[in-house]
């Protein structure tokens, strides 16, 4: 539909995908000088994935060096496996005995939305690489443009109940860097929704209206035959940095296939602590605040 035009040195040639771009000509597993650490952060915010290719001087270690250019860690909900490497790498795999199984398969989510500041980047590198077993991402900015403007109006008025007491997001909020709306959602953990909370009009939503919003907003993830969706296919090399807010992810079907039939498939991911609580940077009509009564 359009040409996208991307900032490109020799050493750092971004190459626009269907979602973010591929990098290549550079390796993130050397020392790279701080012009370069902040031309990738300013990249990762503006194309959401940069999959970085040829990627073979990342040791565990240098992930999480590597994570650290975007802030802190937040690790304190990582179940560390046997095998893994760091407390700070969450390992999964589809051999038990070699990562935590079945994880990322309940549903579209960003990580870490239970936490009153969702993360704000993942780092993921496949350290063995399955014959399948992509991981899918969506940009969420794209969902919320593709809702009817009916649509839009309605959930705006929603927030989302998460798995943790009190931590309660708006479903649509402003991007904390880019302030394009995006959504705060795990499909497969949120507890229900809040109908215009923090209004007079704030009520819990029924339990048949949380089920229909919840197949309502899947049908976005699937929106147009899937054409919306990214689905990656790992190979050999690649370390990929997303924003975490600005894209929701799922682990494929594929991806718990057995090591017999695709081969060992081991991720790593490493999270980085959010910095901001979801707002919306925008007012909503017709909304009147409880204490203004
Ligand atoms: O296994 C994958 O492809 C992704 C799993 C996931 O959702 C995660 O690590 O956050
Ligand atoms: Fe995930």
């Amino acid at each position: 539909c359009c040409v996208i035009l991307v900032s490109s040195h020799d050493f750092y040639r971004l190459i626009p995908g269907k979602l973010g771009c591929e990098v290549h000509g550079i390796d993130i597993g050397i020392p790279q000088p701080e012009t370069v650490i902040a031309l990738i952060k300013k990249d990762v915010t503006e194309h959401r994935i940069l999959i970085f290719k040829n990627q073979h001087n990342i040791s565990p270690d240098k992930h999480v060096e590597i994570s650290r250019w975007f802030g802190e860690l937040e690790s304190s909900t990582i179940s560390r496996h046997a095998k893994s490497p760091s407390d700070d790498i969450l390992r999964v795999s589809n051999d038990a005995k070699e990562g935590l199984y079945n994880v990322g398969r309940k549903g579209w989510h960003i990580d870490g939305s239970f936490f009153p500041k969702p993360y704000s980047h993942a780092l993921y590198q496949m350290v063995h690489v399955p014959m399948d077993g992509d991981t899918v991402f969506v940009s969420l900015n794209d969902i919320v443009k593709g809702l009817s403007e009916e649509q839009l109006a309605r959930f705006e008025r929603l927030s989302v109940i998460t798995t943790r007491p009190n931590i309660i997001h708006p479903l649509i909020y402003s991007h904390p860097e880019t302030n394009e709306k995006v959504l705060c959602i795990h499909m497969g953990f949120s507890q229900g929704f809040v109908w215009d909370k923090g209004t007079a009009q704030e009520r819990n939503a029924s339990k048949s209206e949380n089920n229909d919003i919840k197949n309502e907003l899947n049908r976005q993830y699937m929106r147009d035959n899937k054409k919306i969706q990214y689905s990656h296919k790992w190979e050999v090399g690649d370390f990929i940095i997303t924003d975490n807010l600005a894209v929701g992810h799922e682990a494929a079907l594929s991806s718990q296939f057995p090591r017999s039939k695709v081969g060992l498939r081991v991720l790593h991911r490493v999270t980085v602590a959010g910095k901001t609580v979801p707002t919306k940077k925008y007012d909503l009509p017709q909304m009147q605040k409880k204490d203004e009564l």
